[in-house]
């Protein structure tokens, strides 16, 4: 019998929710083979002001001994500036080496799409998740000053880079053999020169895979023009970041996508959540949308060598969404706890 130790942080706002319905789902799925250990961090906004502080200082140390995390949402900005919310988030991607984040956005039959007479779209979005921007490099000065200016340096790695594309080409071959670098060389002549030769450079290599590279904003008008010609798109970190909003939009809603944050080594545990956020204006109603989370926990099953429960997952959302059981985000009228106890019916 295989028991899965999961570390829980619902965080803030609709994190709580959306958690709740993907565990909650989990928990459909044990069987006298499989189970869970759920250990949940109350962590966040709440957390902060009883203590001070988002999480606390040995919250590394805590989550290590964890098979996997599972995250909600985090931030609430009119409660806390949300680069300190998110600050733990970030720490935990670094510290445990979680560089790859895959998010996967595609549409569902029985979902209004947001593009008119646009086929189906299934792509995968492999943003690089410990260093450029996340590298926190800078500092503000003469601050409050007329002269005050702000330096915030990102960071490109030659090894970050490659084993970026390198999971991303793997990737590739497991899907459609296509493969896209959201690249920025003819304005960035630094950092983007270095992404564009490592690619050059390994595409020999994946002689197999079509690879190719665009400017950022081209693939983010070509998403719009036409979203089925992307495969797998490797993203720096906060082009990757950008893309995912947009990713989300142009299949239904952010509340449908899900993603996963990897250590492929497995040295330390990864971390699965939605993409989306928080969403403070309609937290404590009980309608966010979590096909997301649930995906993200299907993900997890995956990570965890769960193939069949994960496929399940997939196979529960499809069937639920095409049968027209939506949340209010989509045009339905479905709450995140009617929604859930469908998409559980559907699990069988
Ligand atoms: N469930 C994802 C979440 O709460 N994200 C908050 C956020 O702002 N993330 C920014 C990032 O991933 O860099």
């Amino acid at each position: 019998m295989a028991t899965h130790r999961i570390a829980v942080y619902p965080g803030d706002g609709i994190g709580a929710e959306v958690t709740d319905a993907a565990l909650a789902v989990l928990r459909a799925l044990e069987s006298p083979g499989v189970s869970f250990a759920f250990t949940r961090f109350e962590w966040g906004c709440r957390y902060h002001e009883q203590h001070g502080v988002v999480v606390p200082g040995d919250f590394i140390a805590t989550l290590r001994g964890f098979d996997a995390i599972y995250l909600g949402a985090v931030g609430w900005p009119a409660k806390l500036p949300d680069n300190v919310t998110l600050k733990p988030l970030i720490t935990i991607r670094q510290t445990f080496d979680q560089w790859a984040c895959v998010r996967p956005a595609r549409t569902f039959p029985g979902v209004p799409g947001r593009l008119a007479g646009a086929p189906a779209i299934d792509l995968v979005v492999v943003r690089e998740n410990s260093e450029g921007e996340y590298v926190d490099n800078g500092g503000r000065f003469h601050v409050g000053q007329p002269d005050e200016f702000a330096v915030q340096s990102a960071i490109h790695t030659r090894r970050g880079i490659e084993r970026a594309l390198r999971f991303g080409f793997d990737l590739a071959r497991r899907r459609r053999r296509r493969l896209t670098l959201a690249t920025k060389s003819n304005a960035q002549r630094h950092a983007f020169t270095l992404w564009d030769e490592v690619l050059e450079q390994l595409t020999p290599e994946y002689g197999d895979v079509a690879a190719d590279k665009q400017h950022i904003d081209a693939i983010a008008m070509n998403f719009v023009r036409r979203p089925e010609s992307f495969d797998v798109v490797v993203a720096s970190n906060l082009f990757g970041d950008i893309l995912t909003d947009l990713s989300g939009a142009i299949t239904g809603g952010l509340g449908l996508n899900p993603s996963a944050n990897l250590n492929p080594a497995r040295t330390a545990p990864s971390l699965f959540e939605p993409v989306h956020g928080s969403a403070p204006d309609i937290a404590g109603q009980g309608i966010a949308n979590p096909t997301g989370a649930i995906l993200a926990a299907g993900m997890m099953l995956e990570w965890l060598g769960e193939p069949a429960l994960a496929r399940r997952i997939e196979l529960a959302v499809e069937r639920t969404l095409g049968a027209g059981a939506l949340t209010p985000d989509l045009g339905g009228k479905l709450g995140t706890a009617a929604f859930t106890d469908r998409i559980i019916a559907a699990l069988q």
